[in-house]
């Protein structure tokens, strides 16, 4: 009988719940569940509403029940970087404050006071933005001792919500790389850079990596839903576990095209040259210690924002229509400006940026969505020169995974300014990531190599060429 695991994919727009399957040696889907994720207001901070995505993934595992199917396993990813806090009595003390909310405004400055930049890149490998868990650590160690004081377990999303379906507490392995607190070398919490932080190294859970079983659903909720199943690590960074499905990782570069877009390539081990740490690129954790080496892009955010503006009176597919039939209209502008971060109207601080460049202001829905596409293509191929040139080579392909993969006129437009095979797909690279993590677990695929090429086998591409032809 074939063994479903579930994936519980959270990302900053959306969650799903994906039951994954082996049938004649390729992986079947099924959606379960799906639901939105936003950032809530909650005492003055940005915050995510994690009890509530918690609730959702009760709601899709009754779902499962309904369907009649008993899955073995469940292995959660969300995005990265934000945490909660947990007292003695295993208490949520803090709010899950999101990482566009203020509060870490400053605090990379105040850290580079106690570390050099060019070693806190050394040491760790990861790139420098001013929202990563050791700057939201110090905004809290800074502004809020009494907190840090009183806690006695940092959980990052993935881990807590592990928590409240198993009891277990844990730290996964490449969501903790992205906090900037990790050893990208020994792969364990870095004792000595959380010293001269003064963070009390004591909140920190043991580093478990991907595929390790963590245990089984709290009694409670056995009685609530009628089964039990495994708990399983998948790699709990949403990004890490889309990486695992770039259908063809050699000479390409990847996106993961969703809320942020990810680009990069990976890694047998972490690369932190001068060049690397100029342009910002990261070496996030990956399964079986692939590293990440990825620039973070604005990304999908934007464009989520402009449709919020308009008060959702347009779909993304229409915005991309419109976009289209802009076709005169152009302005860029730089996507990965701080501005862009969380600003009150996304439409008019685009428009402002284009005032103060002295370029053409977009006014209609169309040329705004232009605009924002332009100015991610064009990030895009900046990027890729820069992959290129640290590692002196050129590479031919770039797969778009992801939700944004569906955006077939921006795959085309990555076609045409980078010159480069634009391979899109898969839509739902991350579920997928996390339900191969799980299988490999469970022993039902042997090893990566395995699971790469079920998932080549399982899942269809869209190819996009340049009308120029190739430029490589
Ligand atoms: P995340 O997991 O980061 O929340 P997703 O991978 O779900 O994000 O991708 C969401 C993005 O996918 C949206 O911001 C949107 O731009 C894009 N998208 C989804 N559907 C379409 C569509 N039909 N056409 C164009 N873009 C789409
Ligand atoms: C994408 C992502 C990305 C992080 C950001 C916070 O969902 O996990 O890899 O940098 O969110």
């Amino acid at each position: 009988m074939a063994s479903y695991s579930v994936a519980v994919d959270i990302g900053a727009s959306s969650g799903r719940l994906i039951m994954g399957n082996l049938e004649n040696g390729l992986l079947k889907l099924r959606e379960i569940h799906r639901f939105e994720n936003e950032i809530i207001q909650k005492d003055n901070h940005f915050c995510w509403d994690v009890d509530l995505l918690f609730q959702e993934i009760i709601i899709g595992l009754k779902k499962c029940m309904k369907m009649r199917i008993q899955p073995v396993s469940i292995g959660i990813d969300t995005w990265a970087v934000d945490f909660v806090l947990l007292d003695d009595k295993n208490h949520r003390i803090t709010e899950a404050v999101s990482y566009r909310d203020p509060r870490t405004d400053g605090m990379m400055e105040e850290v580079f006071k106690l570390i050099p930049k060019e070693e806190l890149y050394l040491e760790t490998g990861i790139q420098f933005q001013k929202f990563n868990t050791i700057y939201q650590l110090y905004s809290l160690k800074k502004n809020h001792p009494e907190i840090l004081d009183k806690a006695s377990s940092f959980l990052m999303i993935p881990d807590y919500l592990n928590f409240l379906l198993s009891g277990r507490k844990t730290n996964e392995y490449t969501n903790a790389s992205s906090t900037q607190l990790v050893n990208a070398f020994t792969k364990e919490w870095d004792n000595i850079l959380l010293d001269t932080l003064g963070i009390k190294k004591s909140i920190f859970q043991s580093i478990q990596r991907p595929k390790s079983v963590i245990g089984t659903l709290r009694d409670e909720l056995v009685a609530e839903l009628g089964f039990d199943m495994k708990v399983i690590l998948p790699a709990t960074h949403d990004t890490a576990s889309a990486v695992i499905s770039v259908p063809e990782q050699d000479d390409s570069i990847y996106i993961s095209s969703g809320t942020w877009s990810l680009m990069g390539v990976e890694n047998r081990f972490p690369i932190c040259v001068p060049k690397a740490l100029e342009y910002n690129f990261t070496n996030e954790g990956g399964i079986d210690y692939r590293f990440r080496f990825l620039k973070n892009i604005m990304g999908l955010w934007i464009i989520q924002e402009v449709k919020r503006n308009y008060e959702d009176e347009y779909t993304f597919a229409d915005l991309v229509r419109l976009a289209k039939e802009a076709k005169d209209f152009s302005a860029i502008v730089n996507v990965n400006d701080d501005r862009f971060l969380k600003p009150d109207n996304m439409i008019e601080e685009i428009r402002n940026y284009c005032i103060e460049t002295e370029q053409s202001i977009p006014s209609t829905p169309g040329e705004v969505a232009k605009c924002v596409y332009d100015s991610l293509a064009d990030s895009y191929f900046q990027t890729v020169k820069e992959i290129e040139e640290i590692f002196e080579k050129t590479f031919s392909k770039i797969n778009v995974i992801g939700g944004g993969c569906q955006n077939e006129m921006l795959n085309q437009q990555i076609a045409e300014v980078t010159g480069k095979e634009v391979v899109a797909g898969p839509i739902e690279a991350t579920a997928i990531g996390n339900v191969v993590a799980q299988l490999m677990a469970i022993g039902e695929i042997a090893d990566l190599n395995e699971a790469r090429s079920i998932i080549n086998k399982s899942f269809e591409v869209k190819r996009y060429i340049s009308t120029q032809g190739s430029r490589n």
